[in-house]
C-alpha cells in the first residue's frame, strides 16, 4: 500500500476512537468450497461490492457479517460462524449469516434481483414482486439483523450495504439505538414514481431512513431519494422522524494496487497466452469485462460492433474483440434468456465475418482469474463499457487505472455513473447502435498522439482519488455522526 493510501486509512481510524466496525453486505468476499480432491478451497466471488470493500477492510480491520454461500463455509468457521480473512493474511473477522434454499429462492434470487435490481435500474417490464417473497426478505434481514448485534458492540459503528438489506438499519436501532447506523446503496436509486411500483416501497423507506447517514455515487440519485422520501410521507412524518443525513460518495478502486498488479510477471504472462491463442499480435484489441447481467448492454455492444464490421470492412481480420462474461444469477430466468442472445449473437458475428484465423468476437463465459481481466486492460486498444445504467461501473476505473502503456482508450456508455467523473473518455449511446458503433470506431482509428494525451489525461483523473478517499470521506461523515451522538446532539 502506498504511503498516501496508508494515511487516508490511519486517519479513518483515528476518528472511531476505539469503536469498533462492523461491515453488513449480501455477498460475502472468500467463500469456501470443495473441491473435487475433496479439498477445501477458498475463492473470491465477483462483484463490485466485494472488490471495493476488501482491501479497505483488510486495512482498516474489523468484522464483516455476510451470507455464507460456500458449500464448505459451515466446516472452517468457529462456533459463532467466524472465521478470520483473508487466508493468506488474516487481518479482519468474517461473520456468516446462514440461509436455507428457500430463503435463497425468494429472498436473493426473488425479492432482492427480480425485484429491487431492475426497478433500481428502471427496467419496470422485468420486475416482480410477490408478497412470500417480501416475507423472506423481512426474514433475511433479521437473521443479518441478529448476526450484527451479535458482535456490535452498544456503541460502535455498523456500516450497511445495498439494496439487499434496506431494513435493517431500522431493526439494529430498535434493539442498540447507540449504534451509529451508516448505509451505502451501491446501485442507481430511482424516481419516486418508479419506485412506488414496489408494495413495500414505505417499509424499505423507513427501514433505511433509520439510518444516521445514506451515501448514493452521484448527486442524481440522492435526490431522487429525497424526492421519494418527501412524495412517500407527509411533511409531518419527515420532521417527526429523525431523517438521515444523504450524501453522494462515488467509490474508486485501489488504483496503485491496479497498476502494480497490471505490470506483474503472471499478467504478462497471461498477456502472451492470449496473445498466442487468440492470434493477436499485429491485431486492435478490443475488450469487455462483466458479470453476465441485463444491465451491462453486452448484447447491445455486440450489435454495434456487428454493425461496425458491416460498415467499415476494412477492420475485418484487424480487430478482435475479448469478452468476458462471468456467470451471474444463473437461476433467474431474465439471466438465462440474456446468456441466450449472447451466445447467439456472438455466434452470428464469428460466423458472417471470421476466418481459419481470425475470430472477430472470443467470449469467455466463466470467471477468470484477475489477472486474465489485468491483462486484457493492458493489451487492449479499446475498452468498452456500455451499461443501459449502472450505479458507478468499477471496470471503467479499473481499466484506466491499468492503461501502464499508455494504449487503450475507454468507450464509456453517458448512463454509467462513471461518466459523471471519467471526462476523458468517448462517449456512447448503447440505445442507438449506429452512433454506439461509431464511437467505437472512433476509440479504434484514433491517431497515436490524441491516444496518449486522453490516456494521460485519464489516468490523471483517475488517479487523484481511490477507494481510500472514498471510504475516508463516508467514515469521516460516519465519525463526525458518532462524535455528535456521543456529545448527546441531535444528528
Ligand atoms: C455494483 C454496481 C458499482 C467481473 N468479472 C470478473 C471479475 N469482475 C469484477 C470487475 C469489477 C467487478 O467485478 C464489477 O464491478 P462493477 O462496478 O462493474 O459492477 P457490479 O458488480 O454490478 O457492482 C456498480 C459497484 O457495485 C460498486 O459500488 O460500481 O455500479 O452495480 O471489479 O473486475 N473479477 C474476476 N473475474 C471475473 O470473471 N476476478
Amino acid at each position: 500500500m502506498e504511503q498516501n493510501d496508508q494515511e487516508t486509512i490511519d486517519f479513518s481510524k483515528k476518528w472511531f476512537k476505539g469503536r469498533n466496525l462492523v461491515i453488513v453486505t449480501n455477498r460475502e468476499p472468500y467463500a469456501h468450497s470443495h473441491a473435487e480432491d475433496g479439498d477445501i478451497v477458498c475463492s473470491i466471488p465477483t462483484g463490485g461490492v466485494t472488490a471495493a470493500m476488501d482491501p479497505v477492510m483488510q486495512e482498516m480491520g474489523g468484522t464483516w457479517v455476510a451470507w455464507g454461500s460456500g458449500g464448505a463455509d459451515k466446516d472452517v468457521v468457529d462456533s459463532r460462524s467466524r472465521i478470520k480473512v483473508p487466508p493468506i493474511k488474516p487481518s479482519y473477522t468474517l461473520k456468516r449469516v446462514w440461509l436455507s434454499a428457500n430463503e435463497v429462492a425468494n429472498y436473493y434470487s426473488g425479492y432482492c434481483n427480480e425485484g429491487l435490481w431492475p426497478l433500481a435500474h428502471n427496467l419496470v417490464s422485468k420486475v416482480r414482486f410477490d408478497n412470500f417473497k417480501w416475507k423472506a426478505y423481512v426474514r433475511v434481514n433479521r437473521k443479518f439483523a441478529s448476526a450484527v448485534l451479535d458482535e456490535a458492540g452498544d456503541r460502535d459503528v455498523v456500516w450497511v450495504h445495498d439494496y439487499h438489506l434496506m431494513l435493517l438499519p431500522e431493526m439494529l436501532k430498535k434493539e442498540k439505538p447507540g449504534l451509529t447506523v451508516v448505509f451505502f446503496w451501491h446501485i442507481p436509486w430511482p424516481q419516486h414514481d418508479i419506485f412506488k411500483i414496489c408494495p413495500d416501497h414505505k417499509s424499505l423507506l423507513r427501514g433505511i431512513c433509520a439510518s444516521d447517514l445514506v451515501g448514493f455515487h452521484i448527486p442524481r440519485y440522492c435526490r431522487n431519494f429525497q424526492e421519494c422520501l418527501e412524495r412517500a410521507f407527509t411533511r409531518e412524518q419527515i420532521w417527526s422522524a429523525a431523517m438521515p443525513r444523504v450524501e453522494p460518495f462515488p467509490i474508486s478502486i485501489d488504483v496503485r494496487d491496479i497498476e502494480r498488479g497490471a505490470r506483474t510477471a503472471r499478467v504478462k504472462k497471461f498477456m502472451k497466452q492470449l496473445r498466442d491463442r487468440y492470434r493477436l499480435d499485429g491485431r486492435i484489441v478490443g475488450c469487455g469485462v462483466e458479470r453476465l447481467d441485463y444491465t451491462k448492454g453486452i448484447p447491445e455492444r455486440l450489435e454495434a460492433l456487428e454493425i461496425l464490421f458491416d460498415k467499415r470492412p476494412e477492420l475485418r481480420g484487424k480487430f478482435t474483440f475479448l469478452q468476458v462474461c462471468s456467470p451471474s444469477r444463473g437461476e433467474i430466468s431474465e439471466y438465462k434468456s440474456i446468456k441466450t442472445r449472447v451466445v447467439e449473437l456472438t455466434n452470428r458475428i464469428n460466423s458472417r465475418f471470421g476466418s481459419d484465423d481470425w475470430t472477430p468476437v472470443v467470449a469467455f463465459h466463466r470467471k477468470v482469474p484477475f489477472e486474465h481481466i489485468l491483462a486484457m486492460y493492458r493489451m487492449a486498444d479499446v475498452a468498452v463499457v456500455s451499461p443501459l445504467v449502472d450505479g458507478m461501473n468499477l471496470v471503467a476505473k479499473e481499466f484506466i487505472a491499468a492503461q501502464v502503456d499508455e494504449k487503450g482508450i475507454l468507450v464509456l456508455s453517458e448512463f454509467a455513473g462513471a461518466a459523471g467523473s471519467i471526462k476523458n473518455a468517448i462517449p456512447c449511446n448503447p440505445f442507438e447502435r449506429d452512433s454506439f458503433a461509431d464511437s467505437i470506431y472512433r476509440a479504434v482509428a484514433m491517431p497515436p498522439d490524441e491516444r496518449k494525451a486522453m490516456i494521460r489525461a485519464a489516468r490523471d483523473e483517475a488517479g487523484s482519488y481511490t477507494v481510500f478517499d472514498w471510504v475516508n470521506g463516508f467514515l469521516k461523515a460516519a465519525s463526525e455522526i458518532a462524535g455528535l451522538k456521543s456529545a448527546g446532539l441531535e444528528v
